[in-house]
């Protein structure tokens, strides 16, 4: 099990080298795609695998960590819905809470329930501030968490919603558009939150693009999440994972 996730990220950071996640829905992933995109993320040199999904409907998630673990070293990482998808065949989880929300099951309710598992368990926990921001469209995160996203012309409110949870001692900013989200997040709002923290901003939710995945790393984004336009498309992925790295190799030329 790899242990210190957190310190890479943290040391990315402060090179200005950028990560690349594919998140892998165990529900939507069949396992014949699965070989494909593992394939592909190990050929693209991706980061991470992020292992989630708001809705698992089938008990696929012990099946699919095992079978990526037998096939290639990329962490997982667990991305859970709720506080049953656990597992400690991954590496590591966000340990989420639900900061744009007023749902206080998601800030600190489902956090209590899983805490003696966690306590035990040999999974690095990464406490992580989780804000949904408005992607144009209902997302299923939207209306299982049962709270607002962030309208996504309010910069400030972002903003001030990240640096609380960093002053609450959250290890990194998660602002997520939602999965399938038909607007991504705006850069103006990346630029303006990772200006104002200095703690890992991972950015997700509707990217479909290498020319969103960059522009986004060149806005301040350390990791970049992508999931529907994956499973859509297994080929995308080398472009993606190209894109968001090359500001690594821009970094290492300077
Ligand atoms: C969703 O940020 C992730 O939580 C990825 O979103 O599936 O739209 O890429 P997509």
């Amino acid at each position: 099990m790899n242990t210190n996730l957190y310190s890479q990220l943290q040391e990315a950071k402060s090179k200005g080298q950028k990560k690349f996640a594919v998140l892998i829905d165990p529900d939507q992933m069949r396992l014949g795609k699965l070989d494909t995109v593992l394939q592909n993320a190990m050929d693209a040199n991706v980061d991470y695998f992020l292992i989630g999904g708001s809705l698992i409907v089938n008990d696929m998630l012990d099946k699919v960590l095992v079978g990526i673990r037998e096939r290639c070293d990329i962490p997982q990482i667990l991305f859970p819905g709720n506080s049953f998808q656990l597992s400690n065949k991954a590496d590591a989880l966000l340990f989420l809470s639900l900061i744009s929300g007023r749902n206080p099951e998601l800030l600190i309710g489902k956090h209590v329930i899983t805490a003696p598992f966690l306590k035990k368990s040999p999974l690095e926990i990464m406490s992580t501030g989780y804000m949904l921001i408005d992607g144009g469209v209902a997302t299923t995160v939207t209306y299982m968490s049962n709270t607002n996203p962030i309208p996504r012309d309010k910069n400030d409110i972002a903003v001030c919603t990240a640096m609380a949870g960093e002053l609450l001692g959250l290890k990194m900013i998660y602002m997520d558009a939602g999965s399938g989200a038909a607007k991504p997040i705006p850069e103006s709002m990346i630029t303006a939150v990772s200006s104002n923290i200095d703690i890992p901003l991972i950015i997700g939710g509707g990217i479909k693009t290498p020319e969103k995945a960059l522009v986004n790393v060149q806005s301040g984004a350390d990791m970049i999440v992508v999931g529907n336009a994956i499973e859509t498309d297994p080929s995308l992925v080398a472009e993606l994972s190209h894109a968001v790295h090359s500001m690594n190799k821009k970094e290492a030329l300077i």
